[in-house]
């Protein structure tokens, strides 16, 4: 990969001759380009700033010198890998720079990053780019910065990582925040038994327990406890569904218990008519029963959005966990949707996110229903899953399972 910065501080850059990136270049994994702008200045003063047309306060950036600078770029790189660069801009006003971006720039041969500085760069350097290569304008997050140089080193930085080579052991890519829509789960290192001043800190034992089995469940749910503690907007993924706004979707605790059995009540009744009886899980469980599969599984539930302040309405809920004793399946369950609001796809939607919660030890989705359940049986066919011969897990019941993409 060819990656191009321009910018009037060019030493602002120098950081990336450092470590994993540093060394990256010097083993020919990425060539990276570090131009100053003001040698594409014409006047003696090197100028490359100037007051903003309609006023206001603060230097606008000349487009002359930003012209030449990118037209110097393009003919520097145009090679048989590519023609022209992607162009990114940073600006406070771009598309957020996510995980997800920086796998899409990280499979293009060639970028190239504009620092803007001052109140910004004229607009028209825009179009004249726009009118040679692709342009795209991308901010680092939601606050204001100086200039583009912080936010070119950590896409640099964040890009360059996930190239082939570059970070040596790349599993430890695939474990991170960011990858798989949830964050990391707590990491520890010798001494597994910490004096830390009068306190001694232990590791959890289950790391030191020697069963990856155990040990991928328990790093599975760390990393939902932590994202539904610090990132509830990222399991956020039902949020707009058959026009149920905002959802808000959150971890089941006990206090949702008396809700979800309410719901779970209501939910399962059409089935218990169909199957001529009333003695399925579902309809037989009690509150502590409620609570214990709590323990027992990561139940998300999915509220309307909370008005005056309580919390909303619980319109629907699903659980999943790493099957005991085999880390490679997951299984999915107890999901529900309030009868008024079926047939709208949150139970679709809710799937999907009870399968994006399975650690990547996981190879095959597994979720069960009532053998006469045809309209569940349908449904989940819709979503990849298969039939599995015999009877199911439970009397009167099938297994269906999809294999992990
Ligand atoms: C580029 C000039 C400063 C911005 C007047 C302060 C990115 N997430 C981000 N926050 N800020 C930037 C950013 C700020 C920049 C430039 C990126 C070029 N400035 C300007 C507008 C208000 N000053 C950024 N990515």
């Amino acid at each position: 990969m060819r990656l191009d910065v321009v910018s009037i501080f060019p030493e602002y850059l120098a950081p990336l001759d450092l470590s994993l990136i540093g060394r990256a270049r010097r083993d020919g994994l990425l060539a990276l380009h570090v131009h100053d702008l003001r040698e594409f200045t014409s006047d003696r003063h090197r100028t490359v700033d100037d007051s903003p047309f309609g006023g206001g306060a603060g230097m606008v950036m000349k487009p002359e010198p930003w012209a030449a600078a990118l037209d110097h770029v393009v003919s520097d790189g145009a090679g048989p890998d590519a023609a022209v660069p992607h162009l990114l801009v940073p600006g406070p006003g771009g598309v957020p720079f996510t995980q997800a971006m920086a796998h899409r720039l990280a499979a293009e041969p060639w970028l190239a990053f504009a620092c803007g500085r001052y109140e910004g760069i004229d607009e028209r350097v825009y179009e004249h780019a726009a009118a040679r290569m692709p342009v795209t304008v991308v901010s680092l997050g939601d606050y204001v910065l100086n200039g583009g140089e912080v936010a070119v080193l950590a896409m640099v930085e964040a890009v360059a990582r996930l190239l082939p080579g570059v970070v040596g052991n790349a599993a430890s890519l695939v474990e991170e925040s960011h990858e798989g829509g949830l964050l990391e789960y707590p990491v520890y290192t010798r001494p597994a038994s910490w004096a830390d001043g009068d306190t001694v800190r232990d590791v959890p034992p289950v790391l030191l327990s020697g069963d990856h089995g155990a040990i991928a469940r328990w790093r599975h749910d760390e990393r939902v406890a932590r994202t539904a503690a610090r990132r509830p907007d990222l399991v956020a993924v039902a949020a707009t569904v058959g026009g149920l706004d905002d959802l808000e979707v959150t971890v089941a605790v006990p206090a949702d218990a008396p809700e979800l059995l309410v719901l779970q009540r209501a939910c399962w009744m059409p089935e218990g008519r169909v199957s001529g009886s009333w003695r399925i899980p579902p309809l037989d469980e009690g509150l502590d029963d409620v609570v214990r599969g709590l323990g027992e599984w990561t139940t998300w539930v999915v509220r309307t959005p909370s008005a005056g302040g309580g919390p909303g309405r619980p319109v629907g809920s699903v659980r999943g966990r790493v099957r005991p004793g085999d880390p490679s399946v997951w299984e999915s369950g107890r999901l529900m949707v309030a009868p008024d609001l079926q047939g709208r796809g949150l139970g679709r939607a809710l799937l999907g996110l009870a399968e994006a919660g399975a650690p990547d030890s996981v190879a095959t989705y597994w979720i069960n229903t009532g053998r006469v359940s045809e309209g569940n049986i349908r449904r989940y066919r819709r979503a990849g899953y298969r039939l599995r011969p015999g009877e199911g897990s439970f009397p009167g019941s099938v297994d269906l399972t999809k294999r992990r993409r």
